[in-house]
């Protein structure tokens, strides 16, 4: 048992209180204990009583449920609770736009207990009348079910990258293969992924086909072949994989790892230069005489081509620069100096400022930035500005205190409806970061949303607009925006932008992050964590960087800590701010 099952029973628990209409202090208990559990890095199952009740969160009752859980396998308490709560109403829940209000009146109302009922009485316009909704409604309801349809065919990268590695780990130990990789969308480190692909190099193929197949993930074998073998994961995840003798392994590697345009256009390069490439190596048109295929530099070493990283390889212009020697020298996991969006206990967050220090030293970080929540609309437990100050005064104080390492102090600050900031100018001047973001009004028009935007990059103390399209993967569309507007004053006004590493979000998106850099915009890759092991996500934004074509320079978090302060400063420069009597960016 997982600290993930227990949180997500948690989750369940607090879902179905909430549709109960329970006390609402109750219900964030559960959601708060499960947020900690799911961030712990020991395994719950082991613990005892005490150590469970030295969880944040968690007092003796919470203790016992964690106990009968992991010792029996199911809650007594969550099976009373399913009793009295249809489990369609649950998943309900998952449509965007539908909360657990409205959930419980339409089962009340008309006994609706599944999205497909749901959906039915949406068409018809059947939901119509009922208190709080309208035509409108119905829309958005009809909207958020086609998303969630939608869904079941792609995952976020962040869902499937941990079975994937976890599978690649059990093959190596359990299966005669000599070399084994990812293939397909998931080593280009595509936002969403259809399915894991896998490629192997083994000279007894039906050893490693047995192997696979009978992993303890597997759910359902779809197909089983002599080299190629098809299976879903308990998770729900389709993984192929193809076994393949070594010297075609790097011809195999990259045929799979696609994409299908990539490879077309090195195929028809192929030809151009008398020879053919296929999944099983490189040839001589003429003479049909294997020329390579072991390694991967094979086939674009035979094209007179520079190796194309796979984040790439997408048909975007990166065969040309291959040819021209001129492709980016990319971004790298180990050249991220710090995380510039993260959440203490003092918002939302789960940890300490002091804990957080800590894993953020062991990730061999010279600095993070702590960007607790504004007061906002529709935001959990933001901060007044009283607590704001607090805040930072404590963050002097730990900044006096350490070596080699700094805390920014800094602020999530929410853009309202009207473009306002939450904090007046006099503090947010006294910070050494201002993350911005929108928090409410997503359905608000086009215009609208641009101009909060704008308004709040034009305000000389925010730093970095976050998460700047608000989509949710699979969850909730990203609101509209002019893109070339907000690009082009974030250019004009110094502002960075922010590619969010949370794996639902990783906006900015590839696409954007690409432009963003074309026209001399700094990012900055940010986790936005809450819970200690969102740390992690930091790969999935340097992903999404890679595939934007950044290379270090382009990331603010990658600078080291005092060239970072500087470019932080350069745009209150710009503005006329800086400089003289400024008390922020004291530390400099
Ligand atoms: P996905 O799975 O939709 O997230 O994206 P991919 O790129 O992993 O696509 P997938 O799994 O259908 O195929 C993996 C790679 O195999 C793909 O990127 C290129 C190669 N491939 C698959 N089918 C074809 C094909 O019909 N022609 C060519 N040239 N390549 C193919
Ligand atoms: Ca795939
Ligand atoms: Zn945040």
């Amino acid at each position: 048992m997982k600290n993930q099952d227990v949180a997500k029973v948690f989750n369940e628990i607090a879902e179905m209180l909430e549709i109960k209409g329970d006390n609402p202090f109750r219900i964030r208990a559960y959601r708060r204990a499960a947020q900690n559990i799911e961030g712990l890095a020991d395994d719950i199952s082991g613990m005892k009583e005490e150590e469970l009740k030295g969880i944040p969160g968690i007092g003796r009752d919470l203790a016992d449920k964690i106990k009968e859980y992991t010792t029996t396998g199911s809650l007594q308490f969550l099976e009373d609770l399913k009793r009295e709560v249809p489990p369609g109403l649950l998943e309900m829940l998952s449509v965007p736009g539908l909360g657990p209000k409205t959930a419980r009146m339409l089962f009340d109302k008309l006994k609706v207990s599944s999205i497909d009922a749901l959906e039915g009485l949406a068409k018809k316009g059947g939901l119509r009348g009922l208190p709080g909704i309208k035509a409108r409604t119905e829309e958005n309801l009809l909207k958020g079910i086609e998303l969630i349809k939608r869904r079941s065919d792609r995952f976020p990268i962040g869902r499937v990258l941990p079975v994937a590695e976890d599978l690649l780990k059990k093959l190596r130990e359990n299966a005669p293969v000599k070399d084994i990789s990812l293939a397909g969308s998931l080593r280009r480190w595509k936002d969403t992924i259809k399915d894991i692909d896998i490629i192997a190099a083994s000279n007894n193929a039906a050893k490693v086909m047995r192997a696979f197949t009978h992993l303890p993930d597997v759910k359902e074998v779809i197909m089983s072949g002599q080299t190629k073998s098809s299976i879903i994961t308990r998770e729900g995840i389709q993984v192929d994989l193809r076994v393949v003798e070594e010297d075609s392994f790097g011809s195999a590697l990259a045929y799979f790892t696609g994409s299908k345009e990539h490879n077309v256009r090195l195929r028809e390069l192929a030809v151009k230069k008398g020879l053919k490439i296929n999944e099983y190596g490189v040839f001589d048109l003429k003479t049909g005489k294997k020329i390579g295929g072991k390694k991967e530099t094979d086939i674009y070493g035979s094209l007179g081509l520079d190796f194309i990283p796979p984040e790439l390889r997408e048909d975007s212009g990166e065969i040309n620069e291959s040819l021209e020697k001129r492709l980016p020298d990319l971004v790298n996991l180990k050249d991220i100096k710090g995380d510039l969006h993260v959440h203490s206990k003092y918002s939302d967050g789960s940890h300490t400022i002091e804990e957080l220090i800590d894993e953020a030293k062991k990730r061999g970080y010279q600095y993070i930035a702590i960007t607790d929540h504004s007061k906002g609309l529709g935001i959990a437990r933001g901060l007044s500005i009283e607590q704001l100050l607090e805040q930072s005064k404590q963050i002097k104080s730990i900044n006096n205190r350490l070596r080699n390492f700094m805390v920014l102090s800094g602020a999530e600050v929410d853009i309202r409806s009207d473009g306002a900031i939450d904090y007046p100018d006099e503090v947010l001047k006294k910070l050494d970061i201002v993350v911005a973001s929108i928090h409410s009004g997503f359905r608000q028009p086009k215009e609208q949303i641009t101009m909060r935007l704008v308004s709040a990059m034009k305000n000389p103390h925010v730093s970095i607009i976050a998460h700047p399209t608000g989509r949710l993967i699979g969850e909730r569309e990203a609101y509209e925006i002019d893109f070339d507007e907000f690009l082009t004053v974030a250019k004009h006004t110094g502002t960075a932008v922010e590619i969010n590493a949370y794996p639902l979000r990783l906006d900015l998106s590839d696409i954007y992050t690409r432009k963003a850099k074309g026209m001399g915009i700094r990012l900055a890759v940010s986790t936005d964590t809450h819970v200690m092991n969102q740390f992690d996500f930091m790969r999935y934004g340097v992903g999404i960087a890679r595939r934007g074509w950044l290379e270090k320079e382009d990331l603010l978090n990658t600078y080291d800590y005092k060239a970072l302060l500087k470019l932080l400063r350069s745009k209150l420069i710009r503005a006329g701010i800086a400089g003289g009597g400024n008390d922020r960016k004291s530390a400099l």
